[in-house]
């Protein structure tokens, strides 16, 4: 049974969606879960045959215990009566491995997996309404990344305006101008890998399959929203698409990120881990311990550092004596390289590269992407748009990242202007019926106030 969210326990098997003796596609839901919090399709983890279904339907299954077995593709499937042997300890039943993954570098030691537990990349992940074309032609990979910018400008300009209406309340930074980074290493991330992001989130979380309307409707403040109204801008969290959280404490996501990416080890999959920050959080202790324990571990975590040149109201000179970040992965004894944040191709070519090494066991790396926001640091602080350069602002948004991309589809005759516009108005009507969905969800009640904020024991446990 896999973990499908923070707080479960248990789950019910509500429908198998697959017959044994069924050929599964990787990614396919294979059966339908009833957790503490929602009913969830569950995602094939591999390609291969239903062989048995050890749950049946109706059944309340602890996380962590096996409820199925898979076949490889050409196996015989003969259901037994009894699960197969467990696997010796450390080691991973052979009919539900998930893709091992070589490690050469770590040396992180290992606790032994208990028999029974079911392999994490079998985990189950919601499928996001755009996955990214990892293996995609390169025609689909571009196109994707346009209309993930497209979505990332639309939702974070439309919402400068609606808070300026006071239609949603909170802390709020725009994230455009810097899109090209989230799309550009989205790309390249399989529905199973984890995305840790900042305060300055929307976009990777967009980028990694978040649902713009239930984005939307946290910012409302309304119970449809991904923390039911209650957490806002900076605590959307969805982990059944492996975004392992927004978050307003600078610098936090990098030890969360290590922290992932030990789970991976340890779990032996071949997911990798992005983790977002900013050129100020690079100043941050966090920084310092979390890029040295995965460097040390070999683990598989990537750090792209989004420098948009200033810390809240402080330009990078003023807090830093090394403006080129990426040299900091020299200190840590991992590959480190600065690209240019406003091209989304380049943002792919790049991180490409370093999750591909990751994912093959080869450990973390360092991208700076090199940006630059167009708004103040935060939508809600007036004051923090004073102090730059109208210039300077100006230059960067001639390098805006949209047309760029845009240009390349049309001059090299990959998309035609008719297609361009069919995705600019499928993104607009996508951001419409998020504000339509964000309006029509009520506001969570105040006996609600601190339901959600602490974990709640199991049935019949005690403190
Ligand atoms: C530990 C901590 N210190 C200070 C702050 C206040 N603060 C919020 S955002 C920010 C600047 C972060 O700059 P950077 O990491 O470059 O991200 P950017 O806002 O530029 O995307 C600061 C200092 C905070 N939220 N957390
Ligand atoms: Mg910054």
């Amino acid at each position: 049974m896999p973990v499908l969210g923070l707080t479960m326990t248990e789950g019910t098997i509500q429908s198998w969606l697959k017959r044994v003796g069924e050929e599964v596609k990787k990614d396919d839901p294979i059966v339908a879960v009833e957790t503490d919090k929602a009913v969830m399709e569950v995602a094939s983890p591999a390609a291969g045959v239903l062989r048995e279904i050890v749950a049946p339907e109706g059944a309340r299954v602890p996380v962590n215990q096996v409820i199925a077995y898979l076949a490889a593709p050409g196996e015989a499937v003969v259901p037994t009566r009894r699960p197969p042997a467990p696997a010796a300890p450390g080691e991973t039943p052979a009919s539900t491995a998930p893709h091992p993954r070589p490690r050469a570098t770590a040396s992180i030691p290992t606790q032994p997996r208990p028999p029974s537990a079911v392999p994490p990349s079998s985990q189950p992940k919601a499928m996001p309404r755009y996955p990214a074309p990892v293996d995609g032609s390169e025609r689909e990979r571009l196109l994707w990344m346009y209309r993930t910018m497209r979505r990332i400008r639309a939702f974070d300009e439309r919402v400068v305006v609606l808070f300026s209406a006071g239609r949603i309340a909170g802390a709020l930074h725009s994230y455009v101008g810097e899109e090209a980074v989230a799309a550009g290493v989205g790309v390249n991330l399989r529905s199973d890998d984890y995305l840790v992001s900042t305060h300055r989130g929307h976009g990777h979380l967009l980028a990694k399959g978040g649902d713009m309307s239930r984005m939307m409707a946290e910012l409302f403040g309304k119970v449809d929203g991904y923390c039911r109204g209650k957490g806002g801008s900076m605590h959307i969290t969805d982990v059944s698409l492996g975004i392992l959280g927004a978050n307003g404490i600078v610098g936090a996501g990098v030890p969360i990120a290590t922290g992932a990416g030990t789970a991976v080890h340890l779990q032996g999959t071949d997911q990798v881990v992005v983790c977002f920050f900013g050129d100020g959080a690079a100043n941050i202790g966090t920084f310092h311990e979390g890029v040295n324990l995965a460097a040390t571990w070999g683990l598989p975590v990537v750090f792209v550092c989004e420098n948009n040149q200033y810390a809240q109201f402080t330009p990078q000179r003023m807090h830093t004596r090394v403006a080129d970040v990426y040299r900091k992965a020299e200190a840590y004894g991992i590959p480190g390289v600065a690209v240019d944040g406003n091209d989304a191709a380049a943002v792919a070519t790049a991180s490409a590269a370093a999750i591909d090494r990751a994912r093959a066991g080869q450990g973390p790396a360092l991208i700076e992407a090199k940006t630059y926001r167009w708004y103040g640091h935060a939508i809600n602080n007036p004051a923090s748009a004073i102090g730059r350069d109208e210039t300077e602002i100006a230059a960067w948004k001639a390098r805006d990242p949209i047309p760029r991309l845009e240009r390349r589809l049309l001059d090299e005759a990959l998309a035609s202007e008719d297609e361009l516009r069919g995705i600019d108005a499928a993104v607009a009507e996508e951001l419409e019926k998020s504000i339509r969905f964000a309006e029509a969800s009520p506001t969570p009640a105040p006996q609600d106030a601190l339901r959600d904020v602490y974990a709640e024991l199991p049935e019949g446990a005690e403190l």
